[in-house]
């Protein structure tokens, strides 16, 4: 176990690592993936229980589905500084014929990931699956999975949602990355999600609020109150409260970095709110 200065540390490397990817080719999405980085860290740094060497059936480790995909930079590095493939392969982030494509995908075997995701909306099914394919196994692992809330604009969503619940897909924790923002402008704006509280509830869930997803003593707490939960005859959802764009001041509170690269100028200044901690690749 890490201490929280340690965690502040990986989370601060993990911000620079999403910087760098999204800089060097200029494309990709920098503010989901910083809102992400304390979830990311937490996950893989202190609550799933998973192995390096990787196996795509997963049996007898637990899992995780990203089903917002196009956050890919912040699972890229919390993949790699985890010890699933070297952390220099960041430097080949969207090229062509590199295992680390914009969207992932399972096409290129990059160890960690299960599916391809970035059509967004797909990756609650998913994971019902494998949660449910794991009771079947008699694997007492759990399942977990991240989703945009702009995401849960897909009706898919809530056809899984209500799935998971009418079977009792009591493990799975499914969080929801709640910064309020999506890809043309906040989700009020766009198309309002109302209480998700009370709309996960009413499909049969157990909620749970984390309400500084990007505090990283908070977000462990939020995930260990989840595992509680779980086994009680309901899939649980943990709505994470999280700032877009979080850790680098220009950056934070809009959509305007949903899917935006930093120029040269931009990466200098937010680099410098977020010094070199692990050593860059
Ligand atoms: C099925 C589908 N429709 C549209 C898109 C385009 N798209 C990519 S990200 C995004 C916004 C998603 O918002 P949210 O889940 O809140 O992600 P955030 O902007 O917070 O990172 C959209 C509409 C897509 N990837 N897949
Ligand atoms: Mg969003």
């Amino acid at each position: 176990m890490a201490n929280t200065t340690q965690l502040e540390d990986f989370v601060t490397q993990v911000r620079r690592d999403i910087l760098r990817q999204v800089h060097k080719v200029n494309s990709g999405h920098p503010g989901g993936s910083l809102g992400c980085a304390e979830f990311f860290t937490a996950l893989y740094q202190e609550i799933m229980d998973y192995s390096t060497d990787f196996k795509m059936d997963g049996k007898n480790e637990d899992l995780f589905f990203l089903s917002n995909g196009h956050i890919s930079p912040v699972y890229y590095s919390v993949l790699a500084r985890s010890g699933f493939f070297p952390v220099d392969e960041l430097n080949t982030f969207r090229l062509i014929d590199s295992r680390l494509q914009g969207h992932p995908t399972t096409h290129e075997n990059l160890p960690g990931v299960r599916i391809a995701s970035g059509s967004l909306g797909q990756g609650m099914s998913v994971a019902i699956g494998a949660a449910q394919t794991k009771k079947l196994n008699k694997d007492k692992h759990l399942v977990y999975s991240l989703h945009g809330d702009g995401e849960l604009q897909e009706g898919q969503n809530w056809e899984a949602i209500m799935y998971a619940a009418g079977n009792q897909v009591d493990n799975l924790i499914a969080t929801v990355d709640l910064n309020g923002q999506q890809i043309d402008g906040s989700t009020d704006r766009v198309l309002p999600l109302g209480n998700l509280k009370d709309k996960f509830e009413a499909f049969g869930w157990e909620v749970l609020e984390v309400k500084n997803g990007n505090n990283i003593t908070e977000v462990i707490q939020g995930l260990q109150d989840a595992k509680e939960k779980t086994g009680q005859g309901k899939p649980v959802c943990i709505l994470l409260h999280t700032v877009m764009g979080n850790g680098v001041d220009f950056m934070m509170h809009t959509h305007e970095w949903h899917g935006k690269a930093p120029n040269d100028e931009q990466l200098e200044k937010a680099l410098a709110q977020n010094p070199e901690t692990l050593g860059d690749y």
